[in-house]
C-alpha cells in the first residue's frame, strides 16, 4: 500500500518509522511518503491559513497550497490511479474498525490533516470530483490537528495489510471487528506471579478446566462491556448466547427486552 501524508508539521509524523507501521515500511509493505504543504506556498512568508469568510475565531487553510499540493501527490503516483483522500476532521464519520477494514483494501490512500480550523470547503468538493474522499473522527474531544488522528489510523490500517501483523498477534479476535459477538470488550489478563503485592491471580485460571475458564472470561467480558460500553451490548444478538451465557447476563441484570428488540438493564437502564 502506498500512503502519501500532505502536513505542515511532517516531523510530527516521525513515530511512522517506529514499531509496527516502522517495520512494514522497512519490509516495502508501506510505502509512506511524507510532504510538507508549505512546499506549494507561493508567498514569502509560506501562507498556509487565513481569515474565515462570515467571521468567527480560528484561522482556515487556504485552497491554494491544498489545491496544488493534492495535483503533485496525485501525479507522483501510478500512472492512471487515484489515491483515496483521508481527511481526518471532528465533523466526519466515525473511523472505526469497519472504516479501517475497508480503507486498508486499497492500494493508495492520501491523508490531508488540517491544523486550525479546518480547509476551505472547496479543496474537499474539488477533490471529490476527482477521487473518493473520506472525511473521518477519531473521536469525540478536541485535538489541535489532524496528525495524530493520521498517525491512529494508518495503524489501525497497517496492522490489517497482508503479511503486517505476525502469528503472535494476529487480529481474528479483535473486540470491534464487524461480525457475530465482535461487540465485546476483552476481561482482565494476568501473567506470572501467581500472587503480586499480596494479589492473587483469579484460582479459576491456575484449575486447568479450559471450558470453565473459557466461560469465566467470557462473563468477564460480558461486565466489562456493561459497565464501559452500554452502547456495545445495545448491539448483541438475542441468538449468540448459550443458556449458560444467558444466566450470567440474567445475574448482570441483563435481560432480551423484547419491545426494544435489544438486551436491557434491568438494574441501571440503558441511556437512549
Ligand atoms: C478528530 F480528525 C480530527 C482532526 C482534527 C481534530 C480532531 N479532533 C477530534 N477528533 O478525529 C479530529
Amino acid at each position: 500500500m502506498r500512503i502519501d501524508v500532505v502536513t505542515i508539521f511532517p516531523e510530527y509524523l516521525e513515530p511512522l518509522n517506529v514499531s509496527l507501521v516502522g517495520k512494514a515500511r522497512a519490509r516495502g509493505q508501506l510505502d509512506v511518503h511524507l510532504h510538507d504543504l508549505r512546499q506549494w506556498t507561493t508567498d514569502i512568508h509560506r501562507t498556509v491559513d487565513d481569515t474565515p469568510y462570515g467571521g468567527g475565531p480560528g484561522m482556515v487553510m487556504k485552497p491554494e497550497p491544498w489545491g496544488a499540493a493534492l495535483d503533485s501527490v496525485l501525479a507522483a503516483g501510478p500512472e492512471g490511479e487515484v489515491p483515496t483522500l483521508v481527511v481526518p476532521t471532528p465533523s466526519g464519520r466515525p473511523f472505526t474498525q469497519e472504516l479501517a477494514q475497508d480503507l486498508a483494501s486499497r492500494s493508495w490512500l492520501a491523508f490531508a490533516p488540517a491544523r486550525y480550523e479546518g480547509i476551505d470547503r472547496r479543496v474537499i468538493e474539488e477533490a471529490a470530483t476527482r477521487m473518493p474522499v473520506v472525511e473521518a473522527s477519531i473521536g469525540d474531544y478536541v485535538l489541535a490537528g489532524g496528525e495524530v488522528a493520521v498517525l491512529v489510523m494508518v495503524e489501525a490500517i497497517a496492522r490489517l495489510l497482508p503479511g503486517v501483523l505476525g502469528n503472535a498477534e494476529s487480529h481474528r479476535d479483535d473486540s470491534f471487528a464487524p461480525g457475530a459477538m465482535a461487540d465485546l470488550l476483552e476481561g482482565p489478563v494476568y501473567t506470572k506471579p501467581a500472587e503480586w503485592r499480596g494479589r492473587e491471580v483469579p484460582e479459576i485460571l491456575l484449575s486447568g478446566h479450559h471450558g470453565k475458564i473459557a466461560q469465566w472470561r467470557r462473563e468477564q467480558a460480558f461486565a466489562r462491556t456493561l459497565a464501559h460500553r452500554p452502547d456495545l451490548v445495545a448491539r448483541w444478538p438475542r441468538d449468540a448466547f448459550t443458556k449458560k451465557e444467558r444466566e450470567a447476563l440474567s445475574v448482570l441484570g441483563l435481560a432480551w427486552d423484547d419491545s426494544a428488540g435489544r438486551f436491557r438493564s434491568a438494574v441501571e437502564p440503558v441511556e437512549e
